[in-house]
């Protein structure tokens, strides 16, 4: 039956230790790894559970892992102190139920909780000075205005700085179903220390008029009955999808994968393979998007701080919506749950979590033969593995798609409802009037992917290509030559590049061990799509945590604690970490195990039409197989049945 088809996979494969290495931890183990790091001093009630999520094993253990075998599954937790403001980072074995390893840190601040998070908007809505702010400003339903607690980045008062913090932009509903951001209230922040879950301060820049521009999008206030012409889109697959799953392992087409999913990360595609012949041939052994970065660009007071580091600051896995059929996924559905907890270590599941379907995208390949009269023709199928989540007033919709003839697509959908601020208190230098008395900030989202790549196996170069014109007049007598010059990046110092549309540069990550039967190194190219470079100057705050999004392309030799483009603790980071500080590795990169991680983003100079909900805005990037098969691997896709009339 459809949409029936939902497993919490590997659950009980997972409590027998049976499971795949990389299966992602069950509500059960993350509850035990949780509470083993929790009781270990008997200062429960001083530590929040930031994360917890599977250690992954070396990528030996996992290679060598057969169906049956026992293994030692171990979760990686992150706890916070609250007393002493520490970071402790345990490692958990959960055969044993013992610690492998733990280590304290000062001086970071982990990713913000929901509890944390939800407690601070009742600390700050209950704050008497808050609230004679709000009176000035004619507020005074204290329930009806939504708090957000963002992190401080580097702006921290000095006083302050060592402190765990948020501030706090925060909105008014007119009724419990308006849409709050509609509604700034401009220039009033509190500063809060969140370990001490007390305010610090309340920053009063002024009384100006809270917008009164209808935000509204429910059916109720927008009407649907001029488009009563809209007929109903099925899609049917009568026998069914041509998939199969094992757990959180897929099989589709020459494509298998396994699946996983991390509180910080959310979807995970792991050990990504193309079946050629009698060989399961790898390509990507992990590919996640590993930070978001959305930094605006109004200096108005306060506002200025605006810059949310969405994986790093949160957590993307915690946003995750439970999708629905028929309105977040169409067809033939898959749907896994994902398993996460609390900042009490209780597990919390969400239902329907990643979706998974077949679809058919057009062509695929044709010719029309025009001697002959006869045409081949084959439709495009693509299987797309997704989930989506909400962070505060955005939606991202995140999409890895297969493709039959190899392609490999990554797509973000950016939706939901953008960040605004009043017209009279920041005017329209910065931003675009979306409302008579209401400015949507300029700003960009950039996301960075982090594809750990074996194509082939563990032995990986990359060159980037750049196509250019034949200098040498002799070689080019009539002006039309030109060919592409391929430049093996060798260290990693120089392996962060720019995309040049101009010489249609791209990157090729070469297996030079293999060739094709034309003696082509296998190969799989990254097609950068369309992105914007950072308008922050160099120094600034965004500069200083988000390094990597001076250039696209980066590439790292493999380290399993290497991670994250800003770093493990980007909130309130002082700036360097990440990329620029795993490169100062100045490791060799040639033949070697490689990541690569592509950074992109949109530059959003709102649209009156992105107001009150924006329609998708999509950006992504392909790799495509280049030089990986010895000619179209898709030649045997079989033609669609003809039902031309
Ligand atoms: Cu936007």
């Amino acid at each position: 039956m459809r949409g029936s088809n939902t497993v919490s996979a590997g659950d009980e494969r997972a409590a027998q230790g049976r499971g795949h290495p990389l299966d992602p931890l069950a509500g059960d183990e993350l509850r035990r790894a949780a509470h083993i790091a929790l009781s270990r001093d008997g200062r429960q009630s001083e530590l929040r559970v930031v994360d917890v999520s599977l250690y992954e094993p070396d990528k030996d253990e996992v290679r060598a892992w057969h169906p049956g075998a026992r293994v030692d599954r171990q979760a990686s937790v992150v706890l916070l102190d609250r007393e002493d403001g520490s970071t402790i980072e345990l490692v958990i074995s959960l055969r044993d139920d013992s610690i492998v390893s733990e280590r304290g840190l000062d001086g970071v601040q982990p990713a913000m909780t929901f509890g944390e998070y939800d407690e601070c908007e009742q600390l700050v809505r209950a704050d008497p000075g808050f609230q004679e702010a709000l009176r000035q400003r004619g507020v005074t339903e204290f329930d009806l205005v939504t708090v957000e607690a963002w992190g401080l980045g580097t702006h921290a008062d000095e006083r302050f700085r060592d402190r765990r913090l948020a501030w706090t932009p925060c909105w008014v509903r007119d009724d419990p179903d308006d849409n709050p951001y509609a509604h700034p209230i401009d220039g009033l922040f509190a500063i809060v220390d969140l370990n001490a879950m007390e305010v610090l301060y309340i920053e009063d820049h002024g009384v100006s008029p809270i917008p009164r521009t209808s935000g509204r999008y429910q059916p109720e206030t927008t009407g649907l009955a001029s488009r009563a012409d809209l007929r109903p889109l099925e899609i049917e697959q009568t026998e069914g999808a041509s998939f199969t799953v094992d757990g959180w392992g897929v099989a589709w087409q020459r494509w298998r994968f396994r699946i996983g999913f991390t509180a910080r990360e959310g979807l995970v595609l792991h050990q990504i393979s193309y079946r050629d012949g009698e060989r399961d041939r790898p390509i990507i052994y992990r590919a996640s998007f590993a930070e978001i970065v959305v930094p605006y660009g109004d200096p108005s007071p306060g506002s200025y701080r605006k810059c949310a580091f969405d994986i790093g600051e949160y957590g993307i896995g915690l946003c995750a919506n439970s999708l629905e059929l028929g309105c977040d996924c169409l067809g033939e559905i898959r749907y896994f749950n994902a398993d996460l907890c609390d900042d009490r270590g209780e597990p919390l599941t969400v239902k329907n979590a990643i979706c998974m379907h077949e679809e058919d995208f057009g062509l695929l390949w044709k010719h029309y033969d025009a001697g002959t009269g006869h045409a081949e023709t084959r439709r495009m199928r693509r299987l797309v593995v997704s989930f989506i989540i909400t962070i505060g007033n955005y939606d991202y919709a995140f999409y890895w798609y297969l493709y039959l003839d190899g392609t490999i697509e990554a797509e973000v959908k950016a939706t939901g409802v953008m960040l605004t601020q009043g017209l009279a208190a920041s005017g329209t230098d910065y931003g675009v009037a979306v409302g008579p008395d209401l400015v949507a900030p300029h700003h960009q989202h950039f996301f960075c992917a982090r594809l750990d790549m074996e194509v082939d196996g563990a032995h990986n170069s990359v060159y980037e290509v750049n196509a250019a014109a034949e200098e040498d007049e002799s070689e080019n007598p009539y002006g039309n030559a030109f060919r592409p010059v391929a430049t093996r990046l060798e260290r990693e110092p120089e392996a962060h590049r720019r995309i040049d549309p101009f010489s249609g540069r791209y990157w090729m990550v070469v297996n030079d061990r293999v060739r094709n039967s034309l003696g082509h190194p296998a190969a799989y190219k990254l097609l950068p799509g369309p992105t914007t470079f950072p308008f922050a100057r160099e120094g600034s705050d965004l500069m200083r945590r988000a390094a990597f999004l001076t250039d696209n392309v980066w590439v790292t030799h493999h380290d399993r604690h290497e991670r994250f483009p800003a770093g493990d603790y980007p909130n309130q980071h002082p700036g360097g970490a990440g990329l620029p500080e795993y490169q100062r590795a100045d490791r060799s990169i040639v033949d070697e195990d490689i990541v690569l991680w592509y950074s992109f983003g949109v530059l959003h100079i709102a649209r009156p039409e992105d107001w009150p909900v924006m329609p998708v805005d999509r950006i992504g990037f392909m790799l495509k197989p280049a030089g990986f098969f010895d000619r179209n691997p898709a030649l045997d896709v079989p033609p669609a049945p003809h039902r031309c009339a």
